[in-house]
């Protein structure tokens, strides 16, 4: 989310841009899109019939073993040695497993890291029907390896075995854990009759948009997301997830924040995501997923694992993923978002260019994980950078972007790769990174509560203003005269005033009101002191049958609008207790299209009433 989207973006450029030739460097990698279905079956030679009779009853034991072992010792075992998985059956089922057929080999993948041990990234395995089948034998304590004993890569130590596997493996891929995953994956779920399976190609994103939603405040924290964990007395200066990891210290810090991974959002939210009519989600998520450096308070590499996991349950429920790199070494806006607020240290300030480097660096231990043919399907967009900041150089931030392309495209990702427009309009990108086809897209942030000239429409003015002015400018975006080419909006929301507790930041007042960072006026359609806050601040079940119609009108106004381009991704799925933010609160209080893609109302209708709604709350 950002806050400083000006009206002056609305104007359009009509400077002719050479437009360069058409390389389409990256329009290559979705090759030939074959099905990754990978339900390899190993060929049997006669004599392991045999074996493989007295080895699967033997397996049939392992696995009833090995289920105990997944539901209960993980985390009892630390202490006391598992007799369970000494059994003989448990170790011969172990050694089956080693039997197992080599699959397919890895395509594209590279892989700089030298401790990786094994080349196989694909679905390599056998089937749970062969006589050689792997039964889950969990790892205990003793089967770690010093090196990773206690860190973060060390399954025994897992808050949260919930569809993970249970086997340490110390396979890496760019220097990235797959420990937690399966070998083998199923790409033939389809999230709704109205779009392809995972293994089928989704065809053009502008006869077919995205309608979708982000997992905001998953992995990258946001106080009014989850304002409980950032439940703390104003002196202490809690204000983002920097304060937060600073004042917990790092053993507090790693416990509280795994607990948020494995309870926020759960395979049922992707179920319903799915039952919404929703095709993708947006998935935003740390550097320290990846690795932190000297100095830092976060706590590294935990998300990691359960981000695998989230791609993992999207797959199960056919939902393509949007990976949203958040927040980048030295932030790269100064919003508490990004980790830290306060300076930009990222391509500009303090240690700017290193901090851009360690970016690249990640995205290449990044998009040579996602190169996997695991993801070729379920991984449909990858994502530079969030909101760069405005004060970032065009020239500057544009050569970041081309050298982070190259890499990502070297590394033989096959998402699209996805760009901020930077805060600072559409136009400013027209004629800018040319030549890569549809496998480059722009991403706008859609709000009108962040820029006083907007949030002081009145109910009626904020449907039309979205139909006129900001379909306008996804229209003119989409075209290579007047902008970029493919537009995305990769965050919009139902929220009409910025009244949500910690919208604008931890102890910030609000601009409705007229008390935020210094402001006086009331920013609000009746611009006096009757504007007020209160209904915010109460629970949906509240909200009057008027308010939900404009609620819905405005949903279905942005939803028309956004599908001028390639689509949406709402802001933001869940939140503890902001509405206005949360589509499941709208589906829940029936003022979101319960089936995204079926719908009653669009911008070609008149706005329709909302009764004596009134404009000051
Ligand atoms: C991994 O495999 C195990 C055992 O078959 C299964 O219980 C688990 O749900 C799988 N995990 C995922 C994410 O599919
Ligand atoms: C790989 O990651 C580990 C930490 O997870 C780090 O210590 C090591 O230096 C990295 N190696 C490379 C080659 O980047
Ligand atoms: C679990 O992980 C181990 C180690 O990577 C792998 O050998 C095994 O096949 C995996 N199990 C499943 C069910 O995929
Ligand atoms: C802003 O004003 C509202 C309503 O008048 C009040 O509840 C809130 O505490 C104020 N916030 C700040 C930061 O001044
Ligand atoms: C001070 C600061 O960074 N405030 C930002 C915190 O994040 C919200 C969204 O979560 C933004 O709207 C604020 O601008």
């Amino acid at each position: 989310m950002g806050d400083s989207l000006q009206v002056s973006e609305f104007g359009s450029t009509d400077r002719l841009g050479g437009f360069g030739s058409s390389t389409d460097r990256l329009a290559n990698y979705h090759g030939s899109e074959t099905a990754v279905t990978e339900k390899v079956t190993k060929s049997r030679k006669p004599l392991w019939f045999i074996l493989g009779g007295i080895v699967s009853i033997l397996a049939v034991a392992g696995v009833i073993v090995g289920v105990l072992v997944a539901k209960n010792v993980i985390h009892t075992s630390i202490n006391s040695k598992s007799n369970l998985n000494d059994s003989p059956a448990a170790s011969m089922a172990a050694s089956a497993s080693s039997l197992a057929a080599t699959g397919p080999s890895p395509s594209q993948t590279q892989d700089s890291s030298p401790t990786r041990t094994s080349s196989k990234t694909t679905g390599t395995h056998t089937s749970t029907s062969s006589p050689t089948s792997t039964a889950p034998t969990c790892s205990t304590e003793k089967d770690i390896p010093t090196a990773f004993k206690g860190t973060y890569n060390d399954p025994t130590t897992w808050l949260d075995m919930t569809d993970f596997n249970c086997t340490f493996t110390s396979e890496l891929v760019g220097n990235l854990s797959i420990n937690g995953l399966n070998s083998t994956w199923d790409d033939s779920k389809q999230a709704n009759p109205n779009v392809p399976a995972l293994n089928k190609l989704w065809g053009s994103y502008s006869s077919n948009p995205i309608r979708a939603v982000n997992l905001g405040g998953w992995f990258s924290l946001e106080p009014f997301i989850t304002p409980s964990l950032f439940d703390y007395d104003a002196s202490l200066g809690i204000v983002d997830e920097y304060t937060l990891c600073v004042h917990l210290g790092p053993k507090q810090a790693a416990a509280t924040l795994e607990k948020h991974y494995a309870t926020f959002i759960t395979e049922q939210d992707f179920i319903d995501i799915a039952a919404a009519g929703l095709s993708h989600v947006r998935i935003p998520f740390s550097y320290w997923a990846v690795t932190t450096y000297s100095g830092d308070p976060y706590v590294e590499g935990i998300s990691w694992r359960y981000l695998l996991r989230a791609i993992e349950w999207a797959r199960k429920h056919g939902i393509r993923v949007n990976l949203d790199l958040h927040a980048v070494p030295g932030s790269q806006n100064g919003w508490n978002h990004s980790g830290r607020s306060g300076k930009i240290n990222w391509i500009i300030g303090t240690d700017g260019a290193a901090n851009a480097q360690r970016s690249l660096d990640i995205h290449d231990q990044l998009s040579t994980f996602f190169a996997q043919d695991r993801y070729k399907n379920v991984v449909a967009f990858y994502g530079l950078v969030n909101e760069p900041g405005i004060t970032i150089p065009q020239n500057q931030l544009a050569d970041w972007t081309a050298s982070a392309i190259k890499i990502v495209s070297g590394n033989g990702v096959a998402a699209t790769v996805v760009f901020s427009e930077a805060l600072r309009g559409l136009p400013a990108w027209q004629g800018n990174l040319q030549g890569y086809g549809d496998k480059l897209v722009i991403d706008v942030h859609e709000y009108v509560i962040f820029d006083p000239n907007m949030i002081v429409f009145d109910h009626t003015k904020k449907v039309s203003f979205v139909c006129s002015t900001f379909e306008g400018q996804i229209a003119a975006s989409m075209d290579t005269s007047t902008g970029f080419g493919p537009t995305m909006v990769g965050e919009w929301s139902q929220a009409d005033t910025d009244c949500a507790q910690w919208v604008n930041g931890v102890g910030s007042g609000a601009r409705w009101t007229g008390n935020f960072s210094g402001t006086t006026t009331p920013y609000c359609p009746t611009g006096n002191s009757q504007c007020s806050c209160a209904l915010a601040d109460q629970p949906a079940s509240s909200f009057s049958s008027d308010y939900k119609t404009f609620l819905l009108a405005f949903a279905e106004a942005q939803m028309s609008a956004y599908e001028t381009g390639w689509g949406w991704f709402y802001w933001t799925w869940k939140t503890e207790n902001a509405p206005l933010w949360s589509y499941q609160a709208g589906l829940q209080g029936g003022f979101m299209p319960p089936v995204a893609y079926k719908r009653d109302w669009t911008c070609t209708d008149k706005v329709p009433s909302f009764g004596s709604l009134p404009e000051y709350y």
